[in-house]
């Protein structure tokens, strides 16, 4: 018995000349980390507007995080942040997260919510600040070490907000003598992504802007630092894609966090405004990994969602976005490479896009669907999530949590 459509998807697939059983191995083998932050109350500058249920604490968010994973399978591990998550017994986190069928994914280092971080962190010009965010950041190394992961993950909210304020040859020194002594810190396979982003929350300038700055600074540090692209964090119009191609080729792309935004760093659920970059971030994967020079570059990515929900229920906002990353990894996986290639070489302009487009028009639910269950999952896990009464359930529960009055815990 397989879903309704799925046989005549087959078929096409087929005619694409794609083995449609190695689609669906790919599909089944896809690995999304989900953030412990978008599990609790989260707002804007402006509210933060308290949801039933949300998760109080790290014992909760990690509940709620192998609550998605029990409806998507794709999503066995969850990222922390430092101090938000912060418990004694780090061991006992850890064996509560296997109990739960999940592990704890990439530690992010807090270098923003500190008094002594109002000129910055790592480029702060005092150097007792810089310190002191370096003792924070080896924590954090000590805390992964702990819980078995692998990832340190970093985003500065360092930059300043007036011309002449600060001296950016300075900072740079600055910052490359912190990341230097951190990269000294991690042993393999512990890798450093770095984050970069041109905006917010300092307004002239930021000391890791873009993709090429974050490809500097892990470029002189050595083979484990890579960069981290967040799909909020460029300007209006950026090519995501080719600074993904780029990355890969040079085995430099660390990671992801996703999100989708129509006007700033808006943190939106993925694929939920432009669906079609998505499809052709993951274009950019697929052809990757399955070229022998990228592929192992292509392997080792590591997918994060890093998403705050303001006015929407924060689980199903999770497996809304883990459903539109599988989407468009599905899509991906349809592109007819062959053919693709060919009226790549022969010139054909519009043959080769129309090759992307057809495989980005492709209805993949019958395909997803059909893998779910094949994976033992509901073919909606949307529906099933709520028709579980989960929501129904920590909402009575945790009751209504009085969020804090910024737009992140404190
Ligand atoms: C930042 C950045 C970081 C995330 C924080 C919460 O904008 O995207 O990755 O840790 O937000
Ligand atoms: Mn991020
Ligand atoms: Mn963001």
């Amino acid at each position: 018995m397989s879903i309704l459509g799925y046989d005549a998807l087959a078929e096409q697939i087929a005619h694409r000349g794609i083995e449609i059983e190695t689609v669906k191995q790919r599909l089944k083998h896809q690995h999304i980390e989900t953030p412990s932050w978008g599990y609790g109350n989260s707002g804007t500058r402006f509210k933060v507007f308290a949801y039933p249920g949300a998760a109080r604490n790290i014992y909760e968010k990690l509940h709620d995080a192998a609550t998605v994973h029990r409806f998507t399978g794709v999503c066995p591990t969850i990222a922390l942040h430092i101090p938000w998550d912060k418990v004694d017994d780090w061991n006992a986190l850890r064996q509560y997260a296997e109990s739960l069928g999940i592990r704890i994914g990439a530690i992010n280092p807090n270098l923003f919510q500190e008094d002594d971080y109002k000129l910055g962190s790592l480029c702060h010009p005092d150097a007792g600040v810089r310190q002191r965010a370096l003792e924070h950041i080896e924590e954090c190394i000590a805390i992964a070490q702990t819980v078995g992961s692998t990832i340190l993950s970093l985003w500065l909210a360092d930059g300043t907000n007036y011309p002449g304020q600060d001296d950016f040859r300075a900072r740079k020194h600055r910052l490359q003598e912190c990341l230097q002594w951190v990269y000294q810190r991690l042993d393999p396979p512990m890798r450093l992504l770095i984050e970069y982003k041109f905006f917010e929350p300092a307004f002239y300038h930021t000391d890791l802007p873009d993709w090429g700055t974050a490809y500097a600074m892990a470029l002189r540090l050595g083979e484990r630092a890579q960069v981290l692209v967040d799909t909020g964090h460029h300007p209006q119009g950026t090519n995501i894609e080719q600074i993904v191609a780029f990355l890969l080729d040079e085995g430099k792309l660390g990671g992801f966090h996703f999100n989708n935004r129509k006007y700033a760093d808006d943190d939106l659920i993925v694929g939920s405004i432009n669906p079609f970059e998505m499809f052709l971030i993951y274009n950019a994967l697929v052809s990757a990994s399955e070229d022998p020079r990228t592929r192992a570059s292509a392997e080792q990515v590591a997918y994060m969602i890093d998403q705050s929900h303001n006015i929407e229920p924060k689980i199903e906002a999770m497996i809304l976005s883990v459903m539109n990353i599988q989407t468009a990894y599905a899509k991906a996986l349809l592109v007819d490479r062959a053919r693709l290639r060919s009226a790549q070489h022969a010139g054909e302009v519009l043959e080769a896009h129309r090759v992307l487009q057809e495989a980005y028009e492709t209805d993949v639910r019958p395909l997803l669907a059909q893998v779910r269950i094949e994976m033992g999952l509901d073919p909606d896990p949307l529906a099933a999530f709520r028709a579980s009464g989960y929501a129904e359930k920590v909402a009575q529960e945790r009751g209504v949590q009085p969020p804090s009055g910024s737009g992140y815990p404190e």
